[in-house]
């Protein structure tokens, strides 16, 4: 049985994850716009995997017996000056998920919630991974600097990005 903190804050990251994939959908979006179909693709993908990344809470939940609450999911924004904009912007936002997942970690030790403490490791390592990815594609775009040949190419290898899945085994 979870703790009513605990069952709250758990609701709270799984509107976090949906606004994830909803701010990534958005920028999907505005990269399609700006006829960069490679990495509105990439984007796609990340809003995907967000969603996935709720349904691993939801399903967790569900598996306790914590009653879920879905809240309403905030606006996200509609354009960024440009797709580096978007990218450095995603990249924020994962550094403020990381430390979300840092937080309910804190809070399943302190409630001595074992079971949620290690099902937020595989979300320790995922932010990790998470913030490496876009953080290489960062650089990447800095380094290309304002080629338009650069830009083709960094699109051209987002457009690569498989589809994600989370298997049962939480790999
Ligand atoms: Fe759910 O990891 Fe990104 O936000």
């Amino acid at each position: 049985m979870m703790n009513e903190k605990m069952v709250a804050a758990l609701n709270q990251q799984i509107n976090e994850e949906y606004y994830s994939s909803y701010i990534y959908l958005a920028m999907a979006a505005y990269l399609d716009d700006s006829d960069l179909d490679g990495m509105g693709h990439w984007m796609r993908m990340q809003a995907q995997e967000e969603y996935l990344h709720a349904m691993k809470i939801f399903d967790f939940m569900v598996e306790r017996g914590a009653r879920i609450k879905l809240s309403a999911v905030a606006e996200p924004p509609f354009e960024w000056e440009t797709p580096l904009a978007a990218f450095e912007a995603a990249l924020d936002h994962e550094r403020y998920m990381t430390d979300n997942i840092n937080k309910l970690v804190d809070l399943a030790i302190s409630e001595r919630d074992h079971a949620t403490n290690n099902i937020m490791q595989w979300y320790v390592s995922e932010q990790v991974e998470e913030e490496a990815n876009v953080e290489g594609i960062v650089k990447k775009m800095k380094m290309m600097g304002d080629s338009g040949q650069g830009l083709f190419l960094m699109d051209r290898e987002l457009a690569s990005r498989p589809v994600p899945t989370i298997v049962a085994d939480g790999q």
